[in-house]
């Protein structure tokens, strides 16, 4: 068995795909439901977007709204979100392969990427917005993304562990030198700098928990929940370095150009996330 490795190519740029998707004679009021399937029952938010009062004359050319969201724990933590802003994903991510995902609404789809680039496709503007975590918008540093709103969902800790036993109050004195495995390199590097530690960063794309077992490093930089992984690992959380907990990321272009759609849809997300 083996595999192919091919350079595919797509005519799909984003701003092809709003043409694309602004589907002739059809009306384009600002409104979420204006394409909506009529047998789905309109949500309240299509009177806050003015929806089915399409006179013709308000035409938007720009009415295809791209969401990007990773799978996992924030995709499904997402879900009910969307729910409060009467968005029903197609498909389930998890049980289909593809990587763009319909909605309830025509205008509306997920493109469903990897966690650390979803700010890379909002900052293109290839999504017009996504959820990403707070650790991975500190590492992506923010630029061109707005981000109006903690959603408080995914949440977790990032934080330093070691190996059970390791003396790690010893060895992480100020003046000393740590080595340190993680898939967070910024986010380590400003830790220890703030505790006047020098560090010699690794830097890994998973199972971080590996490193100090085979002596890879001193210690490791990572998230931690349940804290059951460093547990089967004979690790232990020695130092809180940050909470984490994923933000809603807009396209700032996208927040000027696109406004009428996007404002009820964070402002539902709002809601949704206080009420939880
Ligand atoms: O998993 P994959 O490599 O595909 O991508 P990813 O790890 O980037 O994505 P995903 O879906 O696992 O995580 C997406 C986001 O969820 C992260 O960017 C965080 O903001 C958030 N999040 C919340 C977490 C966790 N909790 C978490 N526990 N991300 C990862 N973990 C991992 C952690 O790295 C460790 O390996 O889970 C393990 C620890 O979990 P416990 O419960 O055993 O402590
Ligand atoms: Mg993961």
């Amino acid at each position: 068995a083996h595999c192919n490795l091919r350079l595919l190519g797509s005519s799909n740029s984003p701003v092809s795909a709003s043409r694309v998707a602004g589907t002739t004679g059809a009306c384009h009021h600002a409104g979420l439901l204006s394409k909506q399937n009529k047998t789905k029952k309109p949500h309240k938010l299509s009177s806050t977007l003015g929806a089915g009062n399409c006179k013709g004359k308000e035409k938007m050319t720009d009415t295809l709204l791209t969401i990007a969201l990773s799978k996992g724990r924030i995709f499904e933590e997402t879900l009910p979100l969307l729910a409060a802003a009467g968005i029903v994903p197609a498909e389930e991510p998890e049980k289909s392969r593809k990587l763009i995902i319909g909605t309830n609404h025509d205008n509306i789809r997920l493109v469903i990427v990897r966690a650390t680039d979803v700010p890379t496709y909002v900052q293109y503007g290839a999504a017009d917005f996504g959820i990403a975590g707070k650790d991975v918008l500190i590492e992506h540093g923010g630029d061109g993304l707005y981000q109006p709103l903690d959603l408080h969902i995914a949440s977790c800790r990032m934080m330093v562990a070691v190996k059970k036993g390791f003396d790690y109050a010893a060895a992480s004195k100020p003046g000393s030198r740590l080595r340190i495995a993680t898939k967070y390199p910024d986010i380590a590097a400003e830790h220890f700098a703030d505790k006047g530690v020098h560090v010699d960063i690794i830097k890994l794309y998973g199972s971080m928990e590996l490193a100090p077992l085979v002596g890879l490093s001193d210690a490791i930089v990572d998230l931690v929940s349940s804290g059951n992984t460093l547990k089967a690992n004979g690790l232990e959380a020695v130092e809180h370095v940050a909470d984490i907990s994923s933000r809603l990321v807009v396209n700032k272009a996208a927040l000027k150009t696109k406004y009428a759609l996007l404002n009820p849809i964070i402002q539902a997300f709002e809601s949704a996330a206080k009420a939880v």
